[in-house]
């Protein structure tokens, strides 16, 4: 039977002051719990794996790169440099001799005021002795209330070694923390996969034969078995094809999914990334390019039964996304991805995509890789989403319908855990406030 809801309410419930309306967007987006559906952040139990503290967060790549723009080291001596004297270089050539006006350094603002640190120190000793002294369990706890994050996606790839030897011994007990199944190498670099699988014990052959769709299948059995996956997930280059007529292609029609198919899960698409445009930079050293948007149209066409999840690195791929998830609503956009991830760009975008998609897109994800990140990626993209979303509702009223507090709670929620939790099968009594 089919409920109609109730489109009347009493006048009185309805927000027709526009200080009062931006007001209670603000408290509401302040407010709602979220789900962080990309991270790169593992609970303590992950041992090395969990990042955290002052020099994790000034060592972040994001950093790095930037750091290089205002000194002369070379990148030689730098990577031979440890943890520590990198914090302390970055700290000096970002923040004690320039102004932190870049949104990384932004961020690490905001940290050291959610903990009441100096931002003006002229070295570190202040912030390492905080870091120092908190317990891990306790500072978790802590960090994810202040950030209001109810749940965390780790990002699990089956060809790391550290992650395999985790999960060999032991498992994932904070329920906060999801996994998802990362297929990088896979889809990525075949040759280097191969090496590895066969290093593990599986018998497979370059052209991928039957009984090697066979074992790769089992392979990706295996581990979702073992991590128990909310979807599986890709970085492709900007030159990602669909169709194609190269390995990837043929990986995704006869392995990836036909399992994404059998379990029932989600695939992400992180579209748009250049690997190692400056190998000198390391990890820091990664570009974009800007994509064919129709790949994806292609791979939401041919398989109308799975879901997708999808987001691009390039600016100029982003009002695409948009029209192409109208189109296909097994297409589920998400996050202002990692260079895009600037104020000015996440409020274009987040319009754009109010615009044309309402409330039915996730808007961020924080892609965070050290645990304090998440206040300041969290903060920022709050307060951006706000804004944006108050002007809509103002729009709304402008026009002549008024919303309630009822109606923008809603709206907020379902896109900070609604559409997730719904897209990939997680109940939603897990996506409550911490
Ligand atoms: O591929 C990814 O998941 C990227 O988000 C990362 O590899 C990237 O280094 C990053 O941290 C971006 O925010
Ligand atoms: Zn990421």
């Amino acid at each position: 039977m089919i409920t109609l809801m109730d489109n009347r309410v009493a006048r009185s419930q309805l927000i027709t002051d526009r200080s009062e309306l931006r007001q209670q967007v603000e408290q509401t987006v302040t407010t709602t719990p979220v789900i962080d559906v990309h991270t790169h952040v593992f609970p303590p139990a992950f041992g090395g794996m969990f990042l955290q503290g002052i020099d994790d967060l000034l060592t972040y790549h994001y950093l790095i790169s930037e750091t290089f723009r205002s000194t002369d080291l070379s990148h030689e001596r730098f990577w031979l440099m440890t943890k520590a004297e990198r914090a302390d270089l970055v700290w000096q050539a970002l923040f004690v001799e320039n102004t932190p006006l870049s949104e990384a350094t932004c961020g690490i603002i905001s940290v050291l005021d959610a903990f009441g640190l100096d931002p003006r120190s002229p070295d570190l000793a202040e912030a390492r002795a905080f870091f120092r002294s908190q317990n891990r369990n306790e500072h978790l706890d802590r960090v994810l209330q202040i950030a209001g994050v109810s749940d965390v996606v780790m990002t699990n790839d089956p060809f790391n070694e550290r992650e395999t030897l985790f999960w060999n011994g032991a498992r994932n007990d904070d329920a906060r923390f999801h996994a998802s199944l990362r297929l990088d190498l896979l889809l990525n670099d075949w040759p280097e996969a191969m090496q590895t699988l066969t290093r593990q014990g599986l018998r497979i052959d370059g052209k991928l034969n039957n009984s090697t769709v066979s074992e790769l299948r089992r392979f990706l059995d295996e581990w979702i078995a073992r991590i128990d996956p909310l979807y599986m997930a890709v970085s492709l280059p900007a030159e990602f094809k669909f169709p194609d007529d190269d390995m990837r292609d043929r990986l995704i029609r006869k392995v990836v999914l036909p399992t994404a198919r059998e379990h029932g899960l989600s695939l992400a698409l992180m579209i748009g990334v250049r690997r190692g445009v400056n190998p000198a930079l390391r990890s820091a050293g990664d570009g974009m390019g800007r994509a064919d948007v129709k790949a994806l149209e292609r791979l939401c066409e041919e398989n109308p039964d799975l879901k997708f999840l999808a987001t691009f690195l390039s600016r100029e791929n982003q009002h695409e996304l948009c029209v192409s998830a109208r189109k296909f609503n097994n297409l589920m956009p998400f996050g202002c991805w990692w260079f895009l991830n600037n104020p000015s760009i996440v409020s274009e975008i987040t319009r754009e995509r109010l615009e044309l998609l309402g409330a039915s897109f996730i808007p961020q994800h924080s892609d965070a890789r050290v645990l304090e990140q998440f206040i300041y990626k969290w903060r920022h993209a709050r307060s951006i989403i706000g804004a944006s979303l108050y002007e809509s509702y103002d729009r709304l009223l402008q026009n002549g319908r008024a919303v309630t507090r009822q109606e923008i709670a809603r709206d907020v929620e379902r896109m900070f855990s609604g559409n997730f939790s719904s897209w990939v099968g997680l109940p939603q009594q897990s996506a409550t406030a911490t």
